[in-house]
């Protein structure tokens, strides 16, 4: 059973999305990566959202570039949190896709985070606190990883200071 289904338009997305799979993996939770176009292959992505869902899926991810459709296809068919990382490659540095992705109707909401690896890491972390309101163990390992995050940023800091000092 996956708690999170990452999809992606394409393979040629893989490269700007897998950092999503990082994440995932360093907290511990349970994901399928897969590849389905919401344009090339509508039967497959609703056939993925139908049955990971029945087998206990939680939160959808979707990648994807130019008329990123996706993630609001996905979205016309679960009432599971979607979350959509629009990737670049299209016209306009990515507008393109952040748009697409972004501009929903109201009643089908995507949490659309930023665009390429940083979006891909974050819809990781919002997956996870998504997760996280149900699961207190997966709460003190985001707690963790965060304070982690602010030692890096002490050392960085000190590191820094040192080699600037007047
Ligand atoms: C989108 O079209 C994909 O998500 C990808 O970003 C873009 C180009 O796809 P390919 O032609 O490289 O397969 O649907």
């Amino acid at each position: 059973m996956a708690q999170v289904v990452i999809m992606m338009g394409s393979a040629s997305d893989e490269e700007k999305v897998s950092p999503c799979v990082d994440v995932l993996r360093s907290l511990g939770i349970s994901y399928v990566f897969t590849v389905s176009s919401a344009h090339r292959t509508p039967e497959r992505t609703e056939k993925l959202v139908r049955e990971e869902e029945a087998r206990g899926a939680r939160v959808f991810i979707c990648a994807a570039g130019m008329a990123a459709h996706l993630a609001g296809a996905v979205a016309a068919r679960t009432t599971c949190p979607v979350i959509g990382i629009p990737v670049s490659g299209g016209v306009m540095g990515g507008m393109d896709a952040l748009l697409s992705t972004v501009q929903m109707p109201p009643g089908f909401p995507v949490a659309t985070v930023a665009m390429d690896k940083a979006g891909a890491r974050n819809a990781a972390w919002l997956a996870a606190q998504m997760l996280a309101l149900a699961d207190p163990a997966l709460r003190e390992r985001i707690e963790s990883a965060r304070a982690r995050m602010r030692a890096d940023v002490e050392k960085a800091a000190a590191d820094v200071e040192a080699r600037y000092r007047a």
